[in-house]
């Protein structure tokens, strides 16, 4: 009888155990990033199964669409096909539901609400924008292996309890360099994915330089025909027509993100000047330039023609973009004389604003005399920085010894450059935007870039490699607020993530910062 009993025992034991082990009950202990703000756990769990649908409200195809992506994500892994459909009513207890439900002024235009019990998930904000960036948290809060792109083993249970989340800056994002090496719509898509897996908002993309002009400009044809054919190294370039511009700026509206277009003047025109020997101060065009030197190039600043080109260029790129800005370089003119400099910058701000657009600089901007809705992007010299602000404009944070995504993480790495230092992912992940610079405050800031210049790297994976897992550090700054932020707590969530990159087939760079687990994706 006894032995009867022991053994009883442990049999209820062990499934208790076995129980504990694979059934999420504490959602305050899941690993999202960026951490939200606010998580209570209510100690149980909600299951997917073959019976939960998505429920979308009303007939919004922005609603379904939303809906749509999230089965589009989970139902490779889970097998369990999803399906997206709308109601006017609360749907029946097992399923999914998102909605909208205005006014909530906390959560302002970006945040949620995820309310999970053991009969449904309910996740409400006030605009799309937040029901997007809500279907993140349920990804991140599902198993890693959810991530993966064929079908895994259940059970897919998520822990029970209320999410409130919103952003501590409206700007979360990172720049491609598409001029040094060309990146195809394929490639700039797949990061436009990953960037909203982190409720990033913004990709900046660097579109002309020395080495390439990269975007198609039918009143300049000769710009990505000439312009457009090479590359840092001597590779053989490319460029993205109209259409497959197009096609990126709607791929990453559709994902609540912003392209913001840069044409880099007067330096880091090499590719322009070789094209059209018109905008040369001398009437010749040099060579195409395929090497790395930066600051030896400029748009002859004081030749009308420059800007008839400029404002063709700038009348065509903003004719392609929805979002509000047209960021126009201005960095490393090294060869511009200052007093031919300022005129330009102020003059080229004048062509965006009549277009219609606000002008985003790199900080040298801030030599010449910025509007109030002019940014100043620092990303070297905190002086232009405060320049800029004196002057009522506002600062985006993307100073090169923290924020660069392609400085080395430490003398190993396989790419990257290190004028600006080395970056390890603590390093990037332990800074304040809103400190950095005393006189930069929270206030004259409008959020956080990463920029990513691709002089070392030319294909996916090595892009991957300096990306990840750097990444979803600065989405972290961007979002949560820095009283929450700690880089112990980060680190453990970072290791998931490092299960979860796995799942995406993300090259990331297993950095000895982070203790990664290697076994499995669970
Ligand atoms: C500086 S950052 C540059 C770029 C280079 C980068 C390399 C900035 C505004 N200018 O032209 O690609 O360094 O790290």
């Amino acid at each position: 009888m006894k032995f009867i009993n022991f053994t009883l025992n442990a049999v209820v034991l062990t499934a208790i155990l076995v129980q504990t082990a694979c059934t999420p009950t504490n959602l305050t202990k899941e690993n999202v990033i960026p951490k939200p703000v606010s998580v209570v756990s209510s100690g149980s769990s909600f299951d997917l199964t073959d019976q939960t649908d998505i429920y979308v409200q009303g007939e919004s195809l922005e609603l379904k669409q939303i809906g749509q992506y999230l089965a589009n994500k989970l139902n490779p892994s889970t097998g369990l096909s999803l399906d997206v459909k709308t109601t006017v009513n609360i749907p029946a207890p097992g399923n999914i539901y998102l909605c909208i439900k205005g006014g909530d002024a906390e959560l302002g235009d970006e945040g949620y609400e995820l309310t999970i019990t053991e009969k449904s998930i309910n996740l409400v904000a006030n605009k799309p924008a937040g029901l997007f960036h809500g279907i993140q948290t349920i990804r991140q809060i599902l198993p890693s292996k959810v991530e993966m792109s064929t079908v895994q083993k259940g059970p897919w249970k998520i822990s029970t309890g209320v999410i409130r989340d919103f952003p501590v800056y409206g700007y979360r994002g990172s720049m491609l360099d598409v001029g040094r090496h060309f990146f195809g719509v394929e490639d700039v898509k797949n990061l436009i994915d990953q960037l909203a897996y982190y409720k990033m908002n913004v990709l900046h993309l660097h579109l002309s330089d020395d080495q390439g002009w990269r975007i198609e400009i039918k009143s300049w044809p000769n710009l990505t025909k000439h312009g457009g054919s090479t590359a840092v190294g001597g590779g053989k370039g490319g460029f993205y027509t109209q259409k497959e511009y197009s096609e990126i700026v709607k791929y990453a509206q559709d994902r609540y993100i912003t392209i913001i277009p840069e044409i880099d003047m007067p330096g880091h025109t090499n590719a322009a000047l070789a094209s059209y020997p018109e905008l040369n101060c001398n009437g010749i065009a040099p060579h195409l330039f395929t090497g790395r030197e930066v600051g030896f190039s400029t748009l002859c600043t004081k030749k009308e023609i420059t800007y008839k080109f400029i404002d063709d260029v700038v009348r065509e790129l903003a004719e392609l973009t929805p979002g509000p800005y047209i960021h126009i370089g201005g960095d490393e003119s090294h060869v511009t004389p200052i007093e031919d400099y300022i005129p330009f910058i102020n003059r080229v701000q004048e062509i965006v604003i009549a277009h219609g657009k606000q002008v985003i600089g790199w900080d040298e901007i801030a030599l010449s005399t910025l509007k109030p809705n002019s940014v100043a992007q620092y990303w070297a010299k905190a002086e232009n920085g405060i320049k800029a602000v004196a002057q009522g404009a506002k600062v985006l944070m993307s100073p090169a010894k923290n924020a660069y995504l392609d400085m080395k993480y430490d003398s190993t790495s396989a790419f990257g450059q290190n004028w600006a230092g080395y970056i390890e992912v603590d390093k990037g992940y332990n800074w304040d935007p809103a400190t950095l610079v005393p006189e930069i405050r929270k206030e004259n800031i409008i959020g956080i870039e990463a920029p990513l210049w691709s002089e070392t790297v030319d294909n996916r994976k090595d892009l991957e490699y300096l990306i990840f897992p750097r990444l979803p550090g600065y989405a972290e700054i961007g979002w949560t607020p820095a009283n929450l932020r700690n880089w112990d707590n980060y680190k453990a969530r970072l290791v998931n993530h490092g299960e979860r990159m796995k799942a995406m087939n993300i090259s990331f760079f297993p950095s000895k910062m982070v203790p990664w687990e290697t076994n499995e994706v669970k």
